[in-house]
């Protein structure tokens, strides 16, 4: 412990030096940088090892094949138990290569979006890292986002090219992305290529022209390709994530910075060693699939698992499973995975041998201290680390998490900031709150991770995460520190919920809503769940003359604008919203009669029409 904060203390004190160090020994150069951190966040102007020049690609693969090319580098485990293919180093840089080859071939060239609209199937690794090769930019959608959805991204990108497979196979169930996409894409004037991957098999729609099946032509393509000299500041991607706007934001990465911190972190933070096999759960459409099962693992030359299926199929031993066949080392999920599983109770856990477990990780949303142990006790035998990991999509990697066999832990606590990570709480008007306090988390200083910008539009960035207080990077979050300078992230301030892990704006859900006939007004707050972590709570001021069916047309519509991760858990009718007199939706209210917490609403005395509050009380009480 001494020796993390001796180094924790000379990472802030000699920042440039330590990053410039490490930029140095952890990535593979082709011209090395001179600089680590310019600018900063008074101009939102930072970069990072700006003269260095690199692909991140090589990173994830040519630097390992001369001694370790024939390690696997991917388990891909397939939605059906028990079905494994391993993918060597060797392999994936042939494949990637072919690929590269396939895109530019198709006229993708340095700068350009792409498209990644895939299940978890290797071609998706394969595509990202031959975009990185490329020195394209990939903008991946998860598949579990609606036509719309994915229509709004790809035009915001302005992709050319789009990826997709005929079918996605999860927990036993298909998803018919190619149909999706055929959706999507036709309202996409920007789009000229659909490439399709095989995976179930299904007949699906070929438009003359624009599609292709990508196998014939991936297996006609060359398993060479020389990767394309990139500035370290260049995008290696753009990732859509949900804010407190109706529109989500393109959040835009770097590549030196992020493939350092992504590489850095997970050493660290999973206490990795040459053997292990490293199992991250999420999706790789979310930002911890981008860093936490390609990114960072390929930049240590690890083993890492793509999971195609879900902690329930076919039952909820599913994960232990895994963790039995491929022997695996580290395993990292989210509070709400574990919430479902820990209902199930510990039999399906204890059925599987856990022995090859050393490290278990959580992120996403915070975890209770009952979960934090169970999954210490059960799942870990009480001699695994538990590492509580806080970061977002802006910030690239994990900024405060325990470090294995080093960081004493407590229960329900992402503990202490990582080296070169200066975190700061302040109150509503910005001071700043030493010692034992609770406020908004903020970012003192930038760290190579960090978001450059949000797609297209700088200004957006700078109002979103540097508006409220200037000079430092808000979070949204809300946090303790406790008297031992622990960190204990308390959830969002701003209005995005964190729904089983995934981010979601009340204001893009309000959006849908609003746009039916049926509905006048509506607002959308967090209630909470005891799967989902929060669950989604709408109240909806109905038009005249609609009946018993609205509310399945609305949980439809919604479904269909986003995706099934939006679908309102429950709704509830009101004679209307509680309202200032300037108009203002006090969604405070709202958010505590969700709860069942009819009592101290606080000042009520600015509310329009005082007595909508009674009625919403009733109305909620009613429907328990
Ligand atoms: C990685 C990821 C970010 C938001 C963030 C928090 C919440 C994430 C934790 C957490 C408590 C954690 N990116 N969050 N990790 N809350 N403890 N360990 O989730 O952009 O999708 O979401 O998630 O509110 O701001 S994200």
């Amino acid at each position: 412990m001494q020796d993390y904060k001796n180094t924790y203390e000379e990472s802030l004190s000699n920042n440039d030096a330590f990053w410039l160090e490490k930029a140095q020994q952890r990535l593979t150069w082709m011209r090395p940088p001179s600089v680590a951190l310019q600018g900063g966040f008074k101009d939102l102007d930072f970069t990072w090892f700006a003269d260095g020049q690199l692909n991140a690609s090589v990173q994830c693969l040519d630097r390992h094949l001369a001694a370790q090319g024939e390690k696997t580098a991917i388990i891909w485990a397939k939605d059906e138990p028990g079905e494994y293919e391993h993918i060597s180093y060797n392999d994936l840089h042939a494949r990637v290569c072919r690929m590269a080859n396939l895109l530019q071939s198709q006229g993708v060239e340095r700068g350009d979006r792409v498209c990644l609209y895939l299940p978890m199937v290797p071609e998706l690794a394969v595509a990202m890292l031959a975009c990185a090769r490329i020195g394209a930019i990939h903008s991946i959608v998860f598949a579990g986002f609606s036509a719309a959805a994915l229509r709004d991204r790809i035009v915001d990108a302005q992709c050319a090219l789009v990826i997709t497979a005929d079918e996605g196979l999860r927990g036993g169930k298909r998803v018919p992305l190619k149909e999706i996409t055929d959706a999507a894409v036709e309202q996409c004037p920007c789009v000229e290529t659909v490439l399709v991957v095989k995976r179930s098999g299904a007949k699906v729609a070929m438009k003359p022209g624009r599609d292709r099946w990508i196998a014939p032509l991936l297996s006609a393509a060359p398993a060479r390709f020389e990767p394309v000299c990139m500035n370290a500041e260049d995008p290696l991607f753009i990732l859509y994530t949900s804010g407190s706007t109706g529109q989500p934001k393109g959040v835009q990465h770097s590549t030196a910075g992020y493939m350092l911190y992504a590489g850095f972190t997970h050493e660290m933070v999973f206490d990795l060693r040459p053997d292990d096999v490293y199992f991250c759960a999420a999706d790789i459409g979310w930002v911890t699939g981008h860093t936490y099962i390609i990114y960072g693992p390929l930049a240590n030359g690890a083993t890492t698992v793509m999971f195609e299926s879900t902690p329930l199929y076919p039952n909820a031993s599913r994960y232990w499973q895994v963790v039995e066949d491929l022997k695996v080392s580290s395993f990292y999920t989210a509070p709400t995975a574990i919430r479902a599983i820990a209902c199930e109770g510990d039999a399906p856990v204890l059925a599987h041998d856990r022995s090859s477990l050393r490290v278990l990780g959580t992120v996403g949303e915070p975890i209770s201290p009952e979960v934090w142990q169970w999954y210490h006790d059960c799942v870990g035998e009480g001699r695994c680390s538990v590492v509580d990991t806080w970061w977002q999509t802006e910030t690239g990697g994990i900024l405060i998490s325990p470090l294995p066999g080093v960081t004493p832990t407590k229960a329900g606590s992402a503990t202490l900031p990582l080296f070169g990570i200066e975190p700061l709480l302040v109150d509503d008007e910005g001071m700043e709150l030493p010692g034992e306090a609770s406020g908004n988390l903020c970012l003192a200083r930038s760290w190579p991770g960090q978001a450059r910008t949000i797609y297209g539009d700088h200004e957006r960035f700078a109002k979103t995460y540097f508006g409220r207080f200037p000079g430092r990077y808000f979070t949204g979050d809300g946090c303790r520190r406790d008297a031992d300078g622990y960190y204990w992230i308390t959830g969002r301030v701003d209005d995005v919920i964190n729904v089983s892990g995934h981010r979601l704006g009340t204001a893009e859900v309000e959006a849908i809503l609003i746009a039916h006939p049926g509905v006048a007004e509506a607002a959308v707050v967090g209630c909470p769940h005891a799967i989902k972590g929060t669950g989604i709570y709408v109240y909806i001021q109905c038009a005249d003359g609609f009946g018993d069916e609205l509310e399945k047309a609305l949980c439809a519509c919604v479904r269909k604008a986003i995706g099934g991760i939006a679908v309102p858990d429950t709704i509830q009718r009101v004679p209307g919203l509680p309202k200032t007199r300037s108009g203002k939706i006090m969604r405070r209210i709202l958010r505590q009669v969700a709860q069942g917490n009819y009592t101290d609403l606080g000042d009520v005395s600015t509310l329009a029409d005082p007595s909508v509050v009674s009625a919403i009380i009733a109305g909620h009480a009613g429907q328990k």
